[in-house]
C-alpha cells in the first residue's frame, strides 16, 4: 500500500524544506518535527529527537516517516551521540512501539568517505561495501544503518537507508560532480524508498544519474528509483572556476573529500 500520512523529521533544515515543496505533489500528506520551529507552519512538531513522548505522538498514526532530523555536519562526538545516535535510537523505538512499518532513513556518503574515489575506469563502488566513516559524524550513520538492519531483523521495521551524496540546488564544488542529488531526483528516490515492497533493510546510494558517478546505483535503481537529473550541465563552470580534482590531493582522494581532512563544524 502507498504510505499516505508521512512524518518528516528534520522539517525546517535545508533538506527537509526542499522536500516539503516536492513531496506533496506525490500524495502525502507530511507531519512535521523539527527542534527548530518551521514559520507559517502551526501544526509542526516543535520537539528534540531526546523527547521521547514527543517522538511516540508524533509517530502514532503516521504511514511512514522519512528520517531527516540530526547534525548534519561534524561535532564533538557528544553531541553526534545526542542527536545522531540516540535521537535516531529514541525515532527507531517509537516507530516499533506504534506499528509504523517503513522508515526512509537519511545516511550519508560519510558513512563510507574513507573509501578512495575509484580511479578512472574502476567500478564503482557498490552498496555493500564495509562501513569507513570520515568523521564521528559518517561514524553516526554507520549506525543508523544498522540500526535499521537490527530493526528489520529484530522487529520487521523496513527501512531504507540512503547514503546521500550533496543535496542541494546546484552541485558547488568539482567534487559535488560526482556526487550531487538533485533535489527532484531526491524526491523521486524518497518516493520510490517508501513505496517499493519489500524493501527489508536495503542501502542505496542517493545522487542523480551523473555522468562522473563514484558509485553505483543499482540498489537504488532496484527499488525503481529512475534518476532524470545529471550535474554535467554544470561541470565546464565548476572546473574552470576550481580545476580538476587531482588525485594527489589528500582532500581529493576519498568519498568523504574535505570531511577526511578538515570536516565542516556543525555551527552550534
Ligand atoms: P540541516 O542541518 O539543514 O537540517 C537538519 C535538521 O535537523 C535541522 O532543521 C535541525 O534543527 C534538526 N535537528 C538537529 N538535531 C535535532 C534534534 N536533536 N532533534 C530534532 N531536530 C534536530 O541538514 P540537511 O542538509 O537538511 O540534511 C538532512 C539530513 O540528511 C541530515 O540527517 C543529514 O545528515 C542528511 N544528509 C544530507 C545531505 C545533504 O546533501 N543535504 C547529504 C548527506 C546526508
Ligand atoms: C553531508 O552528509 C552533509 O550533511 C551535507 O551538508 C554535505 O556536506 C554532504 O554530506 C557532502 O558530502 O557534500
Amino acid at each position: 500500500p502507498v504510505p499516505r500520512t508521512v512524518l518528516l523529521t528534520g522539517a525546517a533544515g535545508g533538506l527537509g524544506t526542499l522536500m516539503r515543496g516536492l513531496l506533496p505533489a506525490y500524495g502525502y500528506e507530511l507531519r512535521l518535527f523539527d527542534v527548530t520551529p518551521i514559520e507559517g507552519e502551526p501544526d509542526a512538531i516543535t520537539a528534540d529527537l531526546a523527547d521521547k513522548e514527543a517522538l511516540r505522538a508524533a509517530v502514532r498514526g503516521a504511514d511512514a516517516v522519512i528520517h531527516l532530523a540530526g547534525i548534519s555536519l561534524e561535532a564533538p562526538f557528544e553531541k553526534i551521540m545526542r542527536s545522531n545516535i540516540e535521537g535516531t535510537y529514541n525515532l527507531y523505538e517509537a516507530a516499533h512501539e506504534e506499528g509504523v512499518g517503513r522508515i526512509v532513513f537519511a545516511s550519508s556518503n560519510h558513512a563510507v568517505g574513507f573509501i578512495p574515489v575509484p580511479a578512472d575506469g574502476a567500478p564503482p563502488i557498490p552498496a555493500a561495501t564495509p562501513h569507513r566513516p570520515d568523521t564521528f559524524y559518517g561514524l553516526s550513520k554507520a549506525f543508523g544503518e544498522d540500526l535499521a538492519q537490527l530493526y528489520w531483523d529484530l522487529h520487521g521495521v523496513e527501512t531504507v537507508s540512503v547514503r546521500i551524496g550533496s543535496c542541494f540546488m546546484e552541485p558547488s564544488s568539482v567534487r559535488m560532480l560526482s556526487i550531487w542529488l538533485s533535489p527532484g531526483d531526491c524526491a523521486r528516490l524518497f518516493h520510490a524508498a517508501l513505496t517499493a515492497e519489500g524493501v527489508g533493510h536495503t542501502v542505496v546510494y542517493g545522487s542523480s544519474a551523473n555522468t562522473r558517478l563514484w558509485w553505483d546505483l543499482t540498489s537504488a535503481r532496484a527499488i525503481g528509483y529512475e534518476p532524470r537529473d545529471d550535474s554535467e550541465q554544470y561541470a565546464q563552470k565548476l572546473i574552470a572556476e576550481h580545476g580538476e580534482l587531482d588525485p594527489a590531493n589528500p582532500d581529493h582522494a576519498h568519498l568523504g573529500g574535505p570531511f577526511c581532512t578538515n570536516p565542516p563544524l556543525w555551527p552550534y
